[in-house]
This record gives C-alpha cells, structure tokens and sequence, in this order.
C-alpha cells in the first residue's frame, strides 16, 4: 500500500526481502526522525542508509558489523541498529518514537503536500491526528492565526487531501508485480493455465488490487491452494468460480477458475477496463452477438462461437487483438478498426539507458559495478549521469566530475561493444537556470535537467522555469518532468501545452522516469506530448543495478502513452541518437 510512512521511497524492492524489511524501517525512523523536527542532514543520512540497504546485494540480516560497515552509507550507529534488529527484530530507537508520535500525526503526513514539521505542529497546537479532522479544521477556520498557516498553505493542503483521497488504497506496481508473480509462480503447476489479468495486465501505475485468472475442469484444488499460501492473512470470500484474499501487504488478490474451453474470453473480460469491454460488449450486440467471460455466443442460437484464446474473440469482433496497456476506451478501438494500431514500444527495443547514477553521489554501487552491470544487460550504450553541485547534499565539485570523467574514458577500453557517455543530472533552479556555466556544460556527452526543490511554484512560474531549461541548449532531456512521488508529492503544476511546444521546438528530450513511485511522465501527459512531436528517453534513473529491472515499468508507461520504438531516443542506434543530441 502507499503509505509514506512506511514506504522506502525510491528503493522500493522485490518482495519479502530481508534488506526491504530493513530499509523500510530506516525509511520510517527518517520520517519520524523529520516529524521530531530532526537536523535535515541527519533524516538525509538515514534516508541514504535505507537506499543503501535496500540496494545492497547481500542479506543484511546475516552480515556482522565489519561487513555491514561495507555498505556505502552505513556507519557505526547504523550498523549497530542493524544488529539491534538481527537479535530483536525491530530497532529499539524506532520503536521509541512510534511511541512518542501518534499514528493519526503520521497519517497527517501522508497528505503529499504537508511536510512533517507541519503536521506537528497540527497536532501540538491544535490536537489535529487524522486527515478527516484536518480536512473539517481548514473550511472551519481553525487554522487562521496558527504560525506558518497562510492561505496559500491552507489551499495547498485541501488540495493534497484532495489528491491523497483520488488515489484511495491503490499499491505501487512493482509491489503489485512482484506479489502477482509469487502466486501464479505457486498456482501454475496445478492450473491448465494461469495469468495475471486486471490493472496490473494494462500496467496501469497504480494497481486497486490483483486480478488473476486461471483454467481447471475442478476448480476446488486451486481455491484450496490459494487460500492456503502463507502470504494470505484473511480469506475474503471464497466459491467455487472466485476467491478473495487479503495478503500481507494488505493487497487484494481476486483469483478466478474458469473451464479450460473459455480461457481467451475471461482473459478479455477480466483483463478490462470496464470502459473498454463496454464497447467491445457493443461490437458484439450489433453483430447479434453475446460477449461474457464464457466466450462469444450467438444470441440467436445460444451457440459458442469462440472463446479459445484472446485473438479469436477480437478477430470474431472484427477486430485485431489490442494490447492491454490500450485497452482504456481512449481511442483504441477506433484505431484498431481503421487497422492503425501502433506497434508499441517493448522492453527488448531499448538499447541504452541515459539517467543512472553511482556512489560519487547518491548512488549505492560504484561506476564499475553500474557499468559491469549495464554491459550484462546487452546495452549498447550507457550514459552516467551523477547529480550536479547544487544538489548541496551531493557535494558535487567539478574536480570530482572531471576525474569520473577520466574513469568513464579509461572504462571504455574494457567493454568493446558499449559506448560510455559521460552525463550529468542538472537541477533547475526556481528561474530555470542550471548548475555550472555553458563552458563545463559542453564537456558532457548528455545533460539531463530536472527540478528537484521548489515544487510549489505557481503555474506561470514553473512554466517559465520548465521553458527555461527547455530552452537551453546544452539541456537535452528534461529528468522525470513533474517531479511527483506517488502517494506522497503532487505533480508540479504546469502549462504542460506550452512545455511540450518548446521541447517539439528545441528538440528537448522527454524523460519516463523508471522508478515505480514516479513513472514520471505519466501516461496521459506522454499521450499529449506525442502529438507536439516530441521524444522521449525510457530511463532507469538507477542508483543500484537492482533498479535496471524497473525499466519495465516504463515501458509500460510508454505503451499506455501509446508510443512506437520512433518516439523513443533510446530504441535508436547510438549514431542517430547522437545526431538527435547534436541538433543536427
Ligand atoms: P483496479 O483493480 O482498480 O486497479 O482496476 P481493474 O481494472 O483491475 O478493476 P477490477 O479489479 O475491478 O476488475 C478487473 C476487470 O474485470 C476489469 O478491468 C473489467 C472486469 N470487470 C469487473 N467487473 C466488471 C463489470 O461489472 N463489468 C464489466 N464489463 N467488466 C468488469
Ligand atoms: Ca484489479
Ligand atoms: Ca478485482
Ligand atoms: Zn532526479
């Protein structure tokens, strides 16, 4: 579930993982270290130590202190706490300030655009310890006069509230990915066939719950089995044609069992969207047609006509089959009709990555770790592309980026068959400038840009900024473009129309920003920016090489943003690519 007090922000990992475990808790003692009012750069240390663990190869759980000491970013009093969990489970630090913070002040922070120190004083001053109560506070006035409440805040957080509520219980997707994986993984061998259906089958970013479906003749011996995985903690409802459970990441799961014969008609039912099978339901009307989950039936007769597989249901329909990340009722269906489906883009088209970092900044692995890692992914190229200076926290200076830059050259004659591009992250300034002058800019190979602080400018005012370093011509791609955290921080508020025009212009790169808390551009923004005739970059953003296999969650953004292998720069070859960088 998306809860920002126990989610581990950008690190999120596999499943179940002792060093996620570990990492959510530090995450955790960050937020409430923040909540306490806490030195920024000591929440910052801690905040780095849990991206650490969670991207750290070995089980932290059996490390000693000297190994533990090996970890970047895992000093004495980490280490130690680490051990602390090891013989108790938990970390007695943490556990003394869950206690000193009620769980409502926590909650209040799950309010995107409410920060910590805020949401204690709420609950200082004014007794306020859940959403509800703060959202009736607000229209009631109870606010005015409080220090640091103005009217703008006020409006900022009514309108947070506003978010937290649209995205209700909806789980990250590699959460959702990973859990679905585990139980077809458990069920396959005693089901004919077994898959993933729902939301999570579209690659939608945020998944309600899990859909997964599979055949038997006897449907009994897979309830039984599914009910009986240890990760279900509560059993919903169960029948004979669908189960509902609740696991332990308090995720539903809704498994359907149908006969083998309607295999391809449940898939298209159970897959949805609703919106999408409402006018699929309509094809089949007008033919004098029937469509359920069953299969496709004559009305006329009460004949089965098709149900096999997915193909033949759509080919009945008059239709090619419709890749599911389309399937929303958004034109899909009209273009499918006019035989002008996209050929979408897919994971095995990428042939680079352009947004990585290593532990020069906030990365946990080193270059050569990254790159080793990068050239066993078969990428053809690979750029490095650590933060820039005034991400103070980075302590970035140029000597350091020209020495990565010596490293990057002299690791090029090792790995034949991949080019190393030496890049930077920028962070655009709330004017739109960027760190260093033109002169050292022109030095790197690629430059991404990306806003990173001063989130809540106004709408003419991002703008302008975005437009800026847009604009500017050592800026080549624009990093996760509105900078939102899902479940946890808005998007910026921009004119997107007017952003777009300019990238179209300045041939300026859109990022899809791999991380499955910001998928950033969102899909309907990719949608948007697509027909201005811009291009985007599908980038890992990797700070570990555990984060490459989150590009497939871009991917599907890209394909729910309808794009081809042309729309995305990192499809081409190197040359073209490097031409597209050029401006030539
Ligand atoms: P979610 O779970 O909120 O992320 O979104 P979905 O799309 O997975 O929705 P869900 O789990 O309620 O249902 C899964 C699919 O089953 C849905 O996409 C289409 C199909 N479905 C469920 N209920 C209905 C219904 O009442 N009518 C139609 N046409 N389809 C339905
Ligand atoms: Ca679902
Ligand atoms: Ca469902
Ligand atoms: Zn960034």
């Amino acid at each position: 579930m998306i809860n920002p007090a126990v989610t581990t922000g950008p690190s999120i990992g596999s499943m179940g993982r002792p060093n996620d475990d570990v990492a959510a808790l530090f995450q955790e003692f960050a937020d409430l270290l923040s909540i306490t009012g806490e030195a920024a750069y000591k929440v910052r240390a801690y905040e780095k130590a849990a991206r650490a663990i969670g991207g750290h190869p070995d089980d932290v759980t059996a490390l000693d202190l000297k190994g533990l000491r090996t970890i970047p970013n895992v000093g004495e009093a980490i280490a130690e706490k680490i051990l602390d969990y090891q013989q108790t489970g938990t970390i007695r630090q943490l556990e003394a300030l869950r206690e000193r913070i009620p769980t409502g002040v926590r909650a209040l922070t799950a309010i995107p655009t409410l920060g910590p120190k805020k949401a204690m004083v709420l609950y200082e001053e004014l007794g306020i310890s859940s959403v509800e109560e703060l959202a009736e506070a607000i229209p009631a006035g109870r606010l005015t006069g409080l220090k640091g409440f103005g009217a703008k805040t006020e409006e900022n957080i009514l309108h947070g509230i506003e978010l937290l509520r649209s995205q209700g219980e909806r789980a990250l997707i590699d959460v959702a990915t990973e859990l679905a994986a585990e139980i077809v993984a458990e069920l396959s061998p005693l089901a004919g066939r077994c898959a993933v259906a729902g939301s999570l089958r579209r690659c939608r970013e945020t998944i309600g719950d899990i859909d997964i479906l599979a055949t038997a003749d006897d449907s009994g011996p897979l309830m039984a089995a599914f009910t009986a995985l240890p990760l279900v903690t509560e059993v919903i409802g169960s029948g004979e044609t669908k189960t509902s459970v609740r696991t332990v990441k308090g995720i539903q799961v809704d498994l359907r069992v149908v006969p083998p014969e309607s295999w391809g008609a449940a898939l298209q039912y159970f897959t949805g969207s609703k919106a999408h099978n409402v006018r699929t339901r309509e094809i089949a009307v007008r033919a004098g047609l029937k469509l359920s989950e069953y299969g496709l039936f004559s009305v006329e007769t009460g004949e089965l006509i098709v149900s096999a597989t997915e193909e033949d249901v759509y080919a009945r329909l008059g239709l090619p089959w419709i890749p599911p990340p389309l399937r929303e009722d958004e034109g899909e269906i009209e273009a499918a009709l006019r035989g002008e489906l996209p050929r979408l883009v897919e994971l095995t088209d990428l042939r680079g990555d352009l947004h990585t970092h290593t532990d020069l900044t906030d990365g946990v692995a080193s270059l050569e770790d990254m790159v080793a890692a990068a050239a066993a992914r078969g990428n053809e190229y690979y750029a490095i592309t650590d933060h820039a200076p005034n991400l103070f926290m980075q302590r970035m200076t140029d000597e350091k980026m020209l020495a990565q830059r010596e490293a990057v050259h002299a690791l090029q004659e090792r790995y034949p068959k991949m080019a190393l591009l030496h890049g930077t992250e920028l962070n655009i300034d709330p004017d739109g400038e960027v760190d260093w002058p033109a002169e050292f800019l022109a030095g790197f190979d690629v430059c991404v840009a990306s806003v990173h602080s001063h989130f809540t400018q106004d709408r003419a005012a991002m703008t302008r900024r975005l437009v800026r370093a847009v604009e500017n011509p050592h800026v080549h791609i624009i990093g996760h473009p509105t900078a939102r955290s899902i479940g946890r921080r808005a998007p910026v508020d921009a004119d997107w129309e007017a952003v777009f025009a300019a990238c179209a212009r300045s041939r300026t790169i859109l990022e899809i920003d791999a991380f499955p808390d910001r998928l950033d551009l969102p899909a309907d923004l990719i949608r948007h920016a697509r027909r201005h005739g811009v291009k985007f970059a599908i980038d890992s953003d990797a700070h570990a090489p555990g984060h490459f296999d989150n590009l497939r969650y871009a991917v599907g953004t890209a394909q729910r943003g309808w794009l081809t292998p042309d729309d995305v720069v990192n499809t081409w070859p190197l040359d073209r690519l490097r031409a597209y960088l050029r401006g030539d």
